[in-house]
């Protein structure tokens, strides 16, 4: 009697346990090299939305869902990115958050098209990436149309007519100072120098000697903190007083490190969307963020966060794990996240997308009225 009540306990296990079902999500960002600081902090905002899911303890499709990170190095590398991209692919994932870049997230999605696969991106803000045709295709943040035009226009509003710009020729850093270019220019500014760098690059000094040479008002930099940091050092070495705006690449908790003292009110950026206060979810999820990383948000954590959750979401609408499933319940997917209401228009971009412009005062990025 005992030992067929053990039988049936362990039959009754084996059945419960081959209800399970893992579900791999992809998470792509570079977490070597210079911008591995903001590729943490994506793989991090992502990590936690599905430790949190599976905590709740979720039944899809009638079978208990364990979901798994699979998270990739890309190195901000375009080719690098196809490579991981189809590894995610071969490995099976059910979705894709990522990549960070739009240098490697507008490649890699070719991929993940021909896969059926489901590709959400926390943090590419070139248009291009939803402009493909692909069905498949989400970014939880404006894109750079909006961001280079609230650039540009504040530029002339408010900090002088005359604009350099420098970009690091990358998708991201040429396609926002290109928007940047043309929204100074219909508000009456003129651009005194377009200089390129690139996103590896270390000194500046040749291209902010010429821009010296045209005495902006405003030196605009489109690419990400890792360059903005150091150029911000040696703007000031160079004795130049232009004011330094940037686009959400700088607007990191890391540019106060990188920049050091050559970082006061002279310097301001901006970032998709609302403040990390003013989101209805912001607060909490900083603190549960910090408890769980011990680490600060760098930029992108909340939209990482809020990607993975949108995948999630539409896989219980569906009741289904599958792509080709759920990705119909994931284009009509609203709900409230971190970052504010997360639905998507007919491209895949994020409804209603704010832009945010921000000064650096005491040691940190504070929002402009
Ligand atoms: N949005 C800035 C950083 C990522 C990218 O678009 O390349």
């Amino acid at each position: 009697m005992k030992k067929s009540l053990i039988a049936l306990a362990l039959l009754g296990f084996g059945v419960a346990h081959a209800q399970e079902q893992v579900v791999k999500i992809g998470q792509v960002s570079p977490l070597t090299g210079g911008q591995s600081h903001l590729g943490k902090d994506n793989e991090n905002g992502a990590r936690l939305a599905l430790e949190e899911y599976n905590a709740k303890g979720l039944t899809i499709g009638g079978k208990k869902v364990k979901f798994e990170i699979m998270s990739e190095d890309d190195q901000a590398d375009p080719k690098t990115a196809t490579t991981v991209a189809q590894r995610l692919v071969d490995a099976g994932v059910k979705g894709v958050v990522g990549h960070l870049n739009s240098g490697t997230s507008i490649p890699a999605s070719r991929l993940y098209h021909q896969a059926g696969l489901v590709q959400i991106s926390p943090s590419a803000t070139n248009p291009t990436l939803t402009n493909q045709g692909y069905p498949g295709v989400f970014r939880v943040m404006a894109n750079d149309i909006h961001q280079g035009k609230v650039l540009g226009e504040f530029a002339v509003a408010k900090l002088g007519k005359k604009v350099a710009i420098i970009d690091d020729r990358t998708a991201y850093g040429q396609g926002l100072a290109d928007q940047v270019d043309k929204a100074v220019k219909a508000s009456g500014g003129t651009v005194t120098n377009r200089e390129f760098t690139t996103d590896k690059a270390v000194d500046f000094k040749a291209q902010l000697t010429k821009i010296k040479a045209q005495n902006p008002d405003v030196i605009m930099y489109g690419g990400m903190d890792t360059q903005a940091g150091p150029m911000l050092k040696q703007i000031k070495e160079l004795g130049i007083t232009a004011k330094f705006l940037a686009g959400d690449g700088g607007c990191s908790s890391e540019m106060f490190k990188l920049a050091g003292d050559a970082i006061g009110a002279n310097a301001y950026c901006s970032n998709p969307g609302v403040p990390l206060a003013n989101m209805p979810g912001g607060k909490t999820f900083n603190e549960r963020f910090k408890k769980r990383f011990n680490a600060d948000i760098q930029v992108y954590a909340p939209y990482a966060y809020d990607a993975a959750s949108a995948i999630v979401e539409a896989m219980k609408a569906a009741n289904s794990v599958e792509p080709a499933k759920y990705l119909p319940a994931l284009k009509k997917v609203s709900f409230d996240g971190v970052t504010g209401k997360v639905s998507f228009d007919d491209k895949g971009d994020i409804k209603g997308g704010a832009i945010t412009l921000y000064q650096a005062t005491g040691g940190k990025w504070e929002p402009m009225k």
